[in-house]
């Protein structure tokens, strides 16, 4: 009993000088979810520098300071889970360079999209380690491509246990059910392979370094029920952004949860921020992942012809023709529901920031940390580390 007594006080003690942080010497405290600093979550691994979802590019997020790696998950047609963002493997592997392979390219639809391309569920594992991987976006270096192999969700699992002992640093992972409806009609349900691998690496704790999300809630709903245990996060998706009033606009595939077009529900993703919505979604998940236009959007110039103007005038309408408005409350109502909110995704190139960024990423995260964010989504996490740091100084840590 004394010796409880003293360990309180002990407490009570260290957390007057950290925890109050309004004093000149103390910091200031932050307004995250659990008040610490907000995670630098790479998404697909370092994308901006290397093919994503490779082993090589999850190493060198970590190198360059993650404390996540993000994957997508796919099925393959003999049911093993690979970290690809798309089933249709021509967006990130050099498929259509092989030809072996070229009597499998066809058109179908995803998610209600019509797609061409080679399909995940087409091919064995055997085969689709013999693909490499390529960069999925034309600004961004291209000298790798062909270089990397896909990898397993367990080949990943292993590798993050491995580079957390050589790091001495903990590496989470945060993997994504991608169109989970989608492989559950093709005979390729992706849930319950997610919740044995989970839990036969030891991780099936909400403390475990391991978040799982989705952007169908039915897919988050049935693992819970399946006993996954883990942190669950339900992502909220839109398309576009209006820019003459800088409301977001909703298209097939990102309108919504793919489950609830097929079931015929034609709400659209933004109910999912509602006070209302998010209260729901605290029944299953325990954040959300929000595109970041949900808590700073943007807004264009807009002429006399009532069309978007190129201000910048390289050409091109785009978010360096806009500038960002004032916040929303949905970080503030997340919290009150109780749950932590990682937006995404930050990126570098200026085309995707706004005019009054100043092309510096950094200017970005910076009001988002602000705000009290609990991580962010990026494909460059040397810059989200470099604002982290500026931001944890400027609040006195
Ligand atoms: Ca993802
Ligand atoms: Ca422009």
């Amino acid at each position: 009993m004394r010796t409880l007594q003293i360990a309180l006080t002990a407490t009570a003690a260290l957390c007057i000088a950290a925890c109050s942080g309004t004093g000149p010497s103390g910091p200031a405290k932050l307004l995250t979810l659990d008040g610490n600093p907000p995670l630098v979550i790479a998404h697909r691994g370092a994308s901006g520098y290397l093919p994503e979802q490779t082993l090589e590019a999850y190493t060198k997020a970590i190198e360059l300071g993650a404390d996540v790696i993000e994957m997508d998950l796919v099925s393959t047609k003999d049911g093993v889970l690979i970290a690809r963002h798309d089933p249709n493997l021509a967006i990130s592997t050099d498929v259509a360079k092989h030809p072996r392979f070229a009597s499998r390219k066809k058109t179908i639809k995803v998610d209600g999209e019509t797609q061409t391309g080679w399909f995940s569920n087409d091919f064995t594992l055997a085969e689709i380690k013999t693909l490499g991987g390529i960069s999925t976006d034309a600004e961004r270096p291209q000298e790798f491509n062909g270089k990397f192999k896909v990898v397993t969700f367990q080949e990943i699992i292993d590798f993050a246990k491995a580079k957390s002992k050589e790091t001495g640093r903990t590496i989470a992972i945060y993997p994504e059910t991608k169109n989970p409806t989608y492989f559950r009609d093709l005979g390729l349900p992706m849930e319950d392979k997610v919740v044995a691998a989970i839990t036969a690496a030891g991780w099936n704790s909400k403390t475990a370094p391991i978040y799982v999300q989705s952007f169908e809630p039915g897919s988050l709903k049935y693992m819970k029920a399946k006993g996954l245990n883990t942190k669950l996060i339900q992502l909220i998706d839109g398309d576009g952004i209006d820019m003459k009033t800088g409301a977001m606009t909703y298209a097939v595939p990102v309108d919504r949860p793919y489950e609830w077009t097929k079931a015929g529900d034609t709400r659209n993703f933004d109910v999912m921020v509602t006070p209302a919505g998010l209260a729901e979604i605290k029944t299953y998940a325990d954040g959300i992942g929000p595109w970041k236009r949900y808590i700073v959007t943007i807004k264009g110039s807009i002429g006399a012809d009532g069309k978007p103007l190129d201000v910048n005038k390289d050409g091109k309408i785009n978010d360096a023709d806009a500038t960002s408005v004032s916040p929303t409350t949905l970080i503030a109502d997340a919290h009150k529901a109780g749950l932590f909110v990682h937006p995404f995704t930050f990126r570098n190139e200026s085309r995707r920031l706004a005019a009054d960024y100043n092309k510096d990423g950094k200017n970005e995260y910076a009001i988002y940390y602000k705000l009290g964010v609990d991580g962010v989504f990026t494909d460059f996490t040397d810059t989200a580390i470099a604002a982290r740091t500026e931001y944890l100084k400027s609040m006195g840590r």
